[in-house]
Parts: C-alpha cells; sequence; structure tokens
C-alpha cells in the first residue's frame, strides 16, 4: 500500500489518539482546530488523502476544496452535522463516523442529568457547602422520576438505551421517530412531536443535529411539556430553540432542564448560569476514557480500512 498522508485536526487526549500508530500507517500532520490550518503550506495541504477529525466546527466545501487530494473525512463521534454531507458527495470525499461504542455512555449521562435536575442534586451539595443544612435545616423539596411518563425525541441508537434505561424507573415510554420502531409493545408511538410533548412530563431529545431539526425543540413544545416538565438533551444544543428554553426556565414554564449541549459551546449563553432548575455538563456524554479510547480506535480503522480495502468500516448512512 503506498504511504498516504493524514491531517489530525483536534485536540485529542492520549487515550482517543495512537499518534504512534498514525505515524506507523501514514505520514501525519496535526493540528489542534481547523482555524490552524493556515499554518499549513498549501502544497503541503494538497499532499493530504484523509482527514481524522475531532471537532464541531463547519466543514464545508471551501474547506474540502483546499484538499485536491482528500478521499477520507474520518470523524470522531457519532454526530457529523457540521461536516457537509453533500459538498463532500460533490468531491467523491467519504465521510465516516463512530456509532454505537458511545451509545451506553451517552445514555448514561442523559440519566444522570435526569436525576440531577429532579432531585436538585447540584443545589444539594451547595446546600451543605453553604452551611445552610445548619442554618436552615432541610433544603426545599424536589421532584420525583420514578412512574413518570417519558418522551424520546428520536428513537435512534442513543434514544433506544436511554428507554431501556428508564424502563428501570417504572417508566412509561413514549417515543416519536419518522417510523415506528420494532421495540416493546409497551412503547407508545407518536407521528407528530407536539402530540407527544403533550402526553408526557420529561422530555428526553437524542435526535440528530444539523439543518432538518434546528430549533425542533420550541415554545410550543415546552408549554405543551407544562410546569412539572423537564427537558434533557445530549444531542447538539441547535435542536432546542435556546431563547424559548431560556424564557421558560426563567418564568418556571417548565420545572428545569438538564443539557449536555448548547449553542456556541464552550461560550454558552451566560443566562444558564443565573438558574438553579438546571442540571449542566460540558458536553461529556461520550467522554469516559474506555469509550473515547474506542472511538478513536475506530476512527483511525475507518482511513486505514479505506486505504486498504475501499471502504471505511462504519460510512455515514446518506453514503452507503
Ligand atoms: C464528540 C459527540 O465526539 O459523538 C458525538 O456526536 O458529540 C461527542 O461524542 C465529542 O464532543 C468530541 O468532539
Amino acid at each position: 500500500m503506498k504511504k498516504r498522508t493524514v491531517l489530525l485536526i483536534g485536540r485529542y487526549t492520549k487515550e482517543e489518539c495512537n499518534l504512534s500508530m498514525y505515524k506507523q500507517n501514514f505520514f501525519v500532520y496535526k493540528i489542534d482546530e481547523l482555524m490552524d490550518l493556515k499554518k499549513i503550506k498549501k502544497n503541503d495541504l494538497e499532499k493530504i488523502d484523509a482527514i481524522a477529525f475531532k471537532g464541531h466546527s463547519k466543514i464545508d466545501l471551501e474547506i474540502m476544496n483546499k484538499f485536491p487530494s482528500l478521499r477520507i473525512i474520518s470523524n470522531f463521534g457519532v454526530g457529523y452535522d457540521t461536516i457537509n454531507i453533500d459538498d463532500a458527495k460533490k468531491l467523491n470525499i467519504l465521510v465516516s463516523f463512530t456509532p454505537d461504542i458511545l451509545s451506553d455512555d451517552v445514555a448514561d449521562m442523559a440519566l444522570a442529568l435526569y436525576l440531577g435536575v429532579s432531585r436538585k442534586l447540584n443545589n444539594g451539595y451547595e446546600w451543605i457547602k453553604s452551611g445552610n443544612w445548619v442554618s436552615q435545616g432541610e433544603m426545599p423539596l424536589n421532584k420525583n422520576i420514578s412512574g413518570s411518563k417519558c418522551g424520546i425525541l428520536g428513537l435512534g441508537r442513543i434514544g433506544f438505551e436511554i428507554a431501556k434505561r428508564l424502563e428501570a424507573f417504572k417508566t412509561e415510554i413514549h417515543y416519536f421517530s419518522r417510523k415506528p420502531k420494532k421495540v416493546s409493545s409497551k412503547w407508545i408511538y407518536y407521528n407528530n412531536p407536539l402530540e407527544l410533548c403533550t402526553n408526557v412530563e420529561n422530555l428526553f431529545i437524542s435526535l440528530k443535529g444539523g439543518d432538518s431539526t434546528d430549533g425542533f425543540v420550541s415554545a410550543d413544545f415546552l408549554k405543551a411539556l407544562g410546569k412539572d416538565g423537564i427537558v434533557i438533551n445530549i444531542s447538539r444544543g441547535s435542536v432546542i430553540d435556546e431563547n424559548s428554553l431560556l424564557d421558560a426556565l426563567e418564568s418556571g414554564k417548565i420545572y428545569g432542564a438538564g443539557l449536555d449541549v448548547f449553542l456556541n459551546e464552550p461560550r454558552i449563553n451566560q443566562r444558564f448560569l443565573g438558574l438553579n432548575n438546571v442540571f449542566l455538563q460540558p458536553h461529556q456524554g461520550s467522554a469516559t476514557k474506555k469509550t473515547r479510547k474506542a472511538m478513536g480506535e475506530l476512527q483511525f480503522r475507518n482511513i486505514l480500512n479505506y486505504f486498504e480495502n475501499g471502504t471505511p468500516l462504519t460510512l455515514v448512512p446518506e453514503l452507503e
């Protein structure tokens, strides 16, 4: 096999990227973020056959055109909403991703957020630290979750894992997806997401990001959940109309939100910081050593397999 050239883009931990493995197989360039592309000379950019990408900045025709030899973009993550697949198609560039191996961790995070926001776990810690427990006694009561009705918006790999975990909390499962899925007959299907929100108290968002879901969860959905409603989002910040969510949280129109994802990460809307009915995480869904190592290995094997056998192991579905 001719030795190919790979550009690694992103801030990888040592678990996520085995640089010596890359170097054994490829000529390697490495930059921390897409903005640093300007540090690479034009004739070096022209040598790049593959990109291993970790990040959430936009890769569109303008960027892809800088790489005349580029054949594959191997994404580190299941979400590839910032990579323009139509543009990749136009230039015959393949795009791969890292599905399945992170579903358990992301679903675990969804449940952690759910418990965190309903039982106000961070407020509890503050209650102890501030001395309120001693000076004021018990903290205000909070909301139970066992036995409630939950809606899953998007029953893909991660949504399914969330639903399975929720069953252990004696939860009635309701879900929206484009088509009914072959799942437990006890799970209730909706083809209308607003109707789903009208029939449940708590909403888990596991939709894919991108233009088709931009602002999907609107003020009407939040209103339909009502004042005891909880919103959990582990997918992308863009799927919620974030200003409407902030309005609903500030005015108590819903009980709270557990969020791992936001618009404009990591510089999130400062209004979130004034709330005490949220449980927030800095996009940590897949961020365990074991899972990130597996994601890095699959990202690498996708590139290797493409050059050895003509196809990556996990191509994005639009290109299958
Ligand atoms: C990212 C994610 O991989 O898989 C996804 O879609 O959002 C994460 O697991 C992580 O943020 C690194 O970019």
